[in-house]
């Protein structure tokens, strides 16, 4: 069983992680509007995994006697200046995850909660791989983003992305 604060706070994440797929969306139509197949890949795939994220919450959730009421989204940007503009904001909204994952934790251990910190500790190690993730995109615009073609090699790069497995697997736990 979850104490009250515990169950609101991890519910709200389900929100954001659920921000998180509509904004990747979002950013997935810039790609089809610059004709970048690959970046439209890349960000249909992160929303994905986005969504895997929402779901384990709400499994959690949902194992420790709770329930995740969902709340209307808010609407994502409809543009952005570059394709280097995408993957600044991906990275800034990914370092505002990692806060929220971070004080889900700092709340889990000051209600000694042994089994939603070690539930969470998947998400501090998942933040790592995807703030590294969005810095890697942008690296490489940087390197090779103004040479002749060096967008259409980025955007080559961006569509080799492994597809994400499906969203709602994780439902199995419950
Ligand atoms: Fe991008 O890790 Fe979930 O939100």
């Amino acid at each position: 069983m979850l104490a009250k604060k515990m169950e609101t706070a991890l519910v709200h994440q389900v929100y954001e992680e659920m921000y998180s797929f509509y904004l990747y969306l979002a950013m997935a139509e810039y790609g089809v509007g610059e004709g970048m197949p690959g970046l439209h890949h890349w960000m249909r795939n992160q929303a994905l995994e986005e969504l895997s994220h929402a779901i384990k919450f709400m499994n959690y959730i949902a194992e420790k006697g709770g329930k995740a009421e969902l709340k209307a989204l808010q609407s994502p940007p409809k543009s952005w200046k570059s394709a280097k503009s995408v993957f600044e904001e991906a990275l800034k909204h990914e370092q505002h995850i990692t806060d929220c994952i971070n004080k889900l934790v700092d709340l889990a251990i000051s209600l000694k909660d042994h089994s939603t910190v070690n539930f969470l500790n998947w998400f501090v190690a998942e933040q790592v791989e995807e703030e590294a993730s969005a810095q890697g995109v942008i690296d490489m615009i940087k390197l090779t983003g103004n040479a002749p073609g060096g967008m259409f090699m980025v955007d080559r790069e961006l569509a080799a992305r492994p597809a994400a497995p499906h969203p709602l697997m994780p439902a199995t736990t419950v």
